[in-house]
C-alpha cells in the first residue's frame, strides 16, 4: 500500500470492522493530499464500497477540528437536501462512524483515518471532457455556495491557516528560495522571477476584502474538477467531495480554483507547455454555470473579482507547487522527479494566457 504499512492498514480496517467483511482494498483516486483507498466488502448478500482515507499529517494538524467541520457541514447539507426532496445519501458525503462511534480513528503511528460510503454510479473527472460536464460542475459548485449561504461560519475551524492568503504564499516562496534546502533554486530562476514580477497582484483580492468590497463566505476552497462527483445517468454535478478546506473564504477563489484546473485541455502536470492553453470558451461556460447555481448569492461587486480569482488561484497554486519543489516535495504527493516543478510551470503558463485574455475575461463575466 505504498507509504502506508500493512500493520496500520489492518488497524484502520479493524476500527470499522472491515477486517471481517473485506473482499478487496485498492489505492484510489488522484488526490494530492490524503492517502485514499477503496474498500469493497461483502455484507450479507450485499457488496458495498467505502472510501477509507488516511488524512495527511503534513496538511492537517488537528484532525478532530477537521472532522468537526466536516460533520457539521454534511449534517447541515443533508437536512437542506432532504428539505428539497433530494437524496442526502448521494448528494453529500456522509461520515461513517467507527465501531466505537467515533468520526475518525487514530492509528498507532498517530495518523487519523476516516470512512465515507462510496457514492456509486458517479464519475470523477480529471479534465473537462465536454463543456456540458464542465458547466454541470460549475452549477454544482455554485449551488454549494447557495446552500451554505446561512451556515454559521464562526463555528468552523481554520483547518489550514492562511490557506488562500496569497500574500503569505508569496512570502513562503521567497523564504523557500532563500533557504534553498535542496539546492534547486538556481535551476528555477525563470519561475522565481515570474512570481516576483507578480508580487503586487497577490494583494488584489485580499485588499478588496480588507476594504470591505468582498465578503467572507463559507467556501470550499479546493474546487477542482476531481473534487466533485458527476452522476453517470444524468450528467449532473451530484456531490461535492473533499470538504477538508471548507472554511470562511472568498467566492471568487472557489470560482477561480475551478478555472485554474478545468479551463484548459491538459493535465496539471503536462510537460509540453505548448499543449497548455487557457480556454476562454470553457471560462464562459463555467461562469454561466457557477452564477446560475449560486442563484443570486454572488453580488455584482464579487462578480467583478471573478476574473481575479481565476488569475490569483492559478498564480498561488503555481507558487505553492514551486515552494514545495524547493522544499523537497513534502506537501503535494509526487509520483516522479520534478513533478511539482512541471505543475508549477503549467500554472504559470495559464497565468500568462489569462493576462493576455484579461479584457475578454472581464467582458464574459459582465454578460452574466
Ligand atoms: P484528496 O484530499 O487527497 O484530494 P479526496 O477526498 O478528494 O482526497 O479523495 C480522493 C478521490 O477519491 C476523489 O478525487 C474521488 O475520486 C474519490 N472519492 C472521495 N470520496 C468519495 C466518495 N464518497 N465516493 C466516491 N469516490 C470518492
Ligand atoms: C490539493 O486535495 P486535492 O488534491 O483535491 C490542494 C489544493 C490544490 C490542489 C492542486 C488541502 O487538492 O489546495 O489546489 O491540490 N489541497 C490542499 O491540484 O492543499
Ligand atoms: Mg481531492
Amino acid at each position: 500500500m505504498g507509504n502506508v504499512s500493512e500493520a496500520v492498514m489492518q488497524e484502520a480496517m479493524a476500527a470499522w470492522g472491515f477486517d471481517k467483511t473485506v473482499i478487496e482494498v485498492v489505492r484510489y483516486g488522484k488526490g494530492h493530499i490524503n492517502d485514499t483507498f477503496c474498500v469493497e466488502t461483502q455484507e450479507g448478500q450485499k457488496k458495498r464500497r467505502y472510501i477509507l482515507q488516511r488524512m495527511s499529517k503534513t496538511a492537517f494538524r488537528h484532525p478532530e477540528q477537521l472532522m468537526a467541520n466536516i460533520v457539521g457541514i454534511t449534517d447541515y447539507l443533508s437536512e437542506k437536501i432532504r428539505q428539497v426532496g433530494g437524496d442526502p445519501e448521494r448528494e453529500t458525503v456522509t461520515v461513517k462512524r467507527t465501531r466505537n462511534g467515533e468520526f475518525f480513528f487514530t492509528d498507532s503511528e498517530g495518523s487519523a483515518w476516516r470512512v465515507y460510503p462510496f457514492i456509486e454510479d458517479t464519475e470523477c473527472l480529471q479534465n473537462a471532457v465536454t463543456p456540458e460536464l464542465f458547466e454541470a460542475s460549475a452549477r454544482a459548485f455554485g449551488r454549494f455556495q447557495y446552500m451554505l449561504k446561512d451556515y454559521p461560519a464562526d463555528t468552523l475551524y481554520e483547518t489550514i491557516e492562511r490557506f488562500h492568503d496569497t500574500e503569505n504564499r508569496y512570502q513562503n516562496l521567497m523564504k523557500a528560495v532563500e533557504a534553498d534546502v535542496c539546492k534547486r533554486a538556481a535551476s528555477v530562476q525563470t519561475e522565481i522571477e515570474f512570481a516576483k514580477a507578480r508580487k503586487k497582484d497577490c494583494s488584489v483580492c485580499l485588499q478588496a476584502l480588507r476594504e470591505g468590497k468582498l465578503p467572507l463566505r463559507v467556501t470550499h476552497n479546493d474546487t477542482k474538477l476531481n473534487n466533485i462527483l458527476i452522476d453517470k445517468t444524468s450528467g449532473k454535478g451530484l456531490c461535492i467531495i473533499d470538504l477538508d478546506t471548507v472554511m470562511p473564504g472568498l467566492a471568487c477563489n472557489d470560482f477561480g480554483d475551478s478555472i485554474r484546473f478545468g479551463a484548459n485541455h491538459n493535465a496539471e502536470d503536462e510537460r509540453d507547455l505548448s499543449k497548455v492553453n487557457f480556454d476562454p470558451e470553457l471560462f464562459e461556460v463555467y461562469t454561466r454555470g457557477f452564477l446560475q447555481g449560486a442563484q443570486g448569492v454572488i453580488s455584482s461587486q464579487e462578480k467583478e473579482y471573478l476574473p481575479w480569482g481565476a488569475r490569483l488561484m492559478t498564480l498561488e497554486c503555481g507558487m505553492r507547487f514551486l515552494t514545495d519543489y524547493l522544499e523537497g516535495d513534502h506537501y503535494f504527493a509526487v509520483h516522479r522527479e520534478g513533478q511539482n516543478l512541471d505543475r508549477c510551470r503549467t500554472q504559470f503558463k495559464l497565468v500568462s494566457d489569462m493576462e493576455k485574455c484579461w479584457d475578454q475575461m472581464r467582458e464574459i463575466v459582465r454578460k452574466y
